[in-house]
C-alpha cells in the first residue's frame, strides 16, 4: 500500500476535545542528525502552521521526545559485532538496531530549532528504560509500561488525536496504533510525516495495518479550509 492509495478525510472541525501529537521532531531525526529521516526537515513549517490552528481552536498540543540513556539496548553499539540497521529482535527491541541517537541532554535529542515548541501544552519523554525501546508515545515496546500520555489526554476529556512527525513507520505509526487501541479516534496527518522504511516494505505494511485498524488519514490543508 502507498500513500497515494489512502482515502482521505474531507472535513474536520476542531474543539477542546482534540489534541495534536507531534512525535519526535528532534535534531537526530532531521538530515544531518544521527538517525536522519529523509525529508524530515520539510514537514516542520507545516507542523508549526497546523499547531497554530489547533491552539486557536482550544485543542491541546503535545510533543513527544525520544530520550535515551547512552547505553540503550536499541543501539547497535550496545551489542558487540553489530552495526546500525542490522536485524535484531529481543523482548522490547527491534526489528533492527539503531545508531546511537537522542541521548539525554545532548544536542541530537533537542527539538529541531525550526519547531515551535512554545505552543506545546505538554512534553512526553520516552525510551528512558535502557532495556526496552519505546516507539509509541503511549506505551513502551513491552506494550504495558505507560508513558502517562493516555492519562493526560483522558483527564482532559480528549477523545480525538491527530498525529504527525517522525518517523512515519516507527514512532508515529506505533503512537497511532496504541492510541486507537486505547480508545481514541485517531487521525494521521499523512503529509506531515516522513518514513524510515527499514526493513524495506515497512512503510507499506504500516499504512496497511493502520487502515485495517480504523485509523483515519488526512492532509494538513484540511485545517485551513473551515
Ligand atoms: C524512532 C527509531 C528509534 C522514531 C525512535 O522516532 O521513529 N525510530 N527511535
Ligand atoms: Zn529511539
Amino acid at each position: 500500500m502507498e500513500i497515494s492509495d489512502l482515502k482521505l478525510e474531507k472535513k474536520i472541525t476542531l474543539s477542546r476535545s482534540d489534541a495534536l501529537i507531534i512525535v519526535d521532531v528532534q535534531n537526530d531525526f532531521i538530515p544531518g542528525g544521527a538517525l536522519p529521516v529523509e525529508g524530515g526537515n520539510e514537514i516542520i513549517d507545516g507542523i508549526n502552521r497546523v499547531s497554530k490552528v489547533f491552539k486557536e481552536n482550544r485543542a491541546r498540543i503535545v510533543l513527544t521526545q525520544d530520550w535515551h540513556p547512552p547505553n540503550h539496548k536499541s543501539f547497535a553499539s550496545a551489542h558487540p559485532g553489530k552495526n546500525p540497521f542490522d536485524e535484531y529482535s529481543a523482548e522490547g527491541i527491534g526489528p533492527v538496531l539503531w545508531p546511537d541517537h537522542c541521548i539525554q541532554g545532548q544536542k541530537g535529542a533537542e527539538f529541531s530549532p525550526q519547531l515551535n515548541t512554545d505552543i506545546a501544552d505538554a512534553i512526553i519523554r520516552k525510551g528512558m528504560n535502557p532495556e526496552i525501546d519505546s516507539y509509541s508515545g503511549f506505551l513502551e515496546n513491552d506494550k504495558k509500561s505507560e508513558t502517562g500520555l493516555a492519562g493526560y489526554l483522558k483527564s482532559l476529556k480528549i477523545d480525538r488525536i491527530f498525529v504527525c512527525g517522525l518517523a512515519l513507520d516507527y514512532c508515529v505509526y506505533f503512537t497511532a496504533m496504541d492510541g486507537k487501541n486505547l480508545g481514541f479516534e485517531v487521525y494521521y496527518i499523512i503529509d506531515l510525516t516522513r518514513g524510515i522504511d527499514d526493513p524495506p516494505g515497512n512503510i507499506s505494511r504500516a499504512l496497511e495495518n493502520m487502515t485495517q485498524n480504523g485509523i483515519k488519514f488526512l492532509k494538513a490543508d484540511i485545517f485551513y479550509n473551515f
